[in-house]
């Protein structure tokens, strides 16, 4: 550790447990995305916020960029260390704190994984309801950093409607407590708000206070196969006006083979242009019954050709996989990835054009649809022929989203829905808001990270 800056880092915190061998700075130098090759300087790891604050004001004083980083499982680039950043992993702060059964408050640090969170609210018989499927990898702190979705935005909303409180280290040091766990707070600008989905820019969060509340009442799960893009919507109005639906997600024919050729098992005969796994409150035998006249009303409609219901818990898994499994099952293609969208009434047409778009400017490419539908979120995955080269699939994937930009840009829609824009999107984050907004946006980062400490380089083009 021969580094002037390192050794200055270690006789002022002489405790902090730092990193600087190859191995692991490869480890936490990148995330999902395997895009970057990481060459971070050092790995910081932390065990409290004095630590913390401690590591921000030495990087200030020594102009070295920090990237915060939690379970790394991100699409977007958020958490690569490729520059000579320091990693500030806060993997060891991932204590419960304290339970507040009043407030029905889960006071936690940022390093615990969303699993753990889960597990901790179902002790007390309450349920933290945000969930992904990274559950057991990804950190509260990176959720609240991208406002995770998930599968029951729908229901619940995105992390966003679940943080009561958040303490966070500021760019400059400074330590914040916000919102405190009130329900209610007129006193001005939510800064808590503000933290969450700042990708790490703004503050590194030291400590959550997550909103638990009452478990969903007991289920039903169905798997519908549809012809077309306009009875997707149309199954989601029906269902929507019929039944409290805790899911409505969606997945095309080929991200059903694909699952299948990974090991899952086919759930409903014949083909279908796309899929729909609908979840929604089954606790009595009128919302059962409920379910089934919708989905006896669809087929009449012509707008589900088949479909099948869970009869147990294990099929109800079972279905669900044919959906979760998807991301995993296409791993081994290297796909491009995208996270966009519109407004729920914009789909189709926005479907439609970027299908057309797709199909008649890039026919070498495999296309995947699927996602949140019920949120207007798709995540539209692009699988490379096996024989092109990486260089070539990167050439393209910079031609396709500058045409998808240019459609979201049409539809009012966002590049990015749920993942972040990290480094992935960053050329891209005008096509989702407008020059006065991304003034806005620079400008409130200089306010809470005035020397650019923290996450340069993410989010924004250039520092
Ligand atoms: C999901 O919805 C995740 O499953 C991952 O957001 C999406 O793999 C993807 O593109
Ligand atoms: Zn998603």
């Amino acid at each position: 550790m021969q580094d002037p800056r390192l050794l200055e880092l270690r006789r002022r915190l002489p405790q902090l447990r730092l990193l600087t061998d190859p191995a692991d700075l490869a480890y936490y130098g990148q995330d999902w995305t395997r895009r970057w090759t990481p060459a971070p300087l050092a790995v910081a790891l932390p065990i409290d916020i004095a630590e913390v604050q401690g590591v921000v004001c030495w990087a200030n004083e020594q102009h070295v960029a920090i990237v915060p980083s939690g379970g790394r499982t991100g699409l977007s680039g958020g958490a690569v260390a490729a520059n000579g950043e320091l990693v500030l992993s806060l993997t060891r702060m991932q204590r419960v704190l304290e339970f507040d059964p009043i407030d029905r408050l889960l006071r936690v640090q940022p390093g615990l994984t969303l699993e753990a969170a889960q597990t901790a609210a179902r002790e007390h018989g309450l349920i933290y309801p945000v969930d992904l499927g990274s559950r057991g990898s990804c950190s509260i702190g990176g959720n609240i950093a991208t406002n995770a979705g998930g599968l029951h935005v729908i229901r619940h909303g995105n992390t966003r409607s679940w943080i009561a409180g958040l303490k966070v280290v500021t760019g400059a040091g400074e330590l914040l407590d916000l919102n405190r766990g009130l329900v209610k707070d007129a006193s001005g600008y939510d800064l808590r708000q503000l933290m969450i989905g700042s990708e790490g820019t703004l503050g590194v969060v030291v400590e959550a206070l997550l909103q638990l509340t009452a478990p969903l009442p007991a289920s039903q799960v169905m798997l519908l196969g549809l012809p077309g893009v306009d009875a997707l919507m149309q199954v989601f109005d029906l269902f929507r006006a019929r039944v409290s639906l805790q899911a409505f997600e969606f997945f095309s024919d080929r991200g059903l083979q694909h699952v299948l050729a990974n090991g899952a098992r086919r759930a409903l005969d014949g083909e279908h242009a796309y899929y729909v796994v609908v979840e929604f409150d089954a606790a009595l035998a009128a919302e059962r019954q409920a379910g089934e006249e919708a989905f006896g009303l669809a087929q009449q409609q012509g707008w589900v050709d088949d479909g099948v219901v869970a009869q147990s818990a294990a099929q109800a898994a079972a279905l669900w996989r044919l959906r979760e499994g998807i991301t995993e099952a296409l791993a081994p293609r290297g796909p491009y990835k995208t996270d966009v969208s519109v407004r729920i009434g914009a789909l189709p047409e926005f479907v439609r054009e970027v299908q057309a778009l797709l199909r008649d400017g890039f026919p070498q490419l495999e296309v995947v649809w699927f996602g949140h539908i019920g949120d207007g979120n798709l995540h539209i995955n692009l699988l490379p022929p096996e024989s092109m080269g990486s260089e070539a699939f990167g050439n393209l994937r910079g031609e396709v989203t500058s045409l998808l930009a240019a459609a979201l840009s049409r539809h009012g829609g966002s590049i990015s829905a749920e993942h972040g824009i990290g480094l992935v999107k960053r050329e891209y984050l005008s096509s989702s808001r407008s020059g006065a907004e991304i003034a806005l946006m620079r400008g409130i980062r200089a306010s809470f990270d005035p020397n650019g400490v923290l996450n340069p380089g993410k989010l924004f083009t250039a520092d």
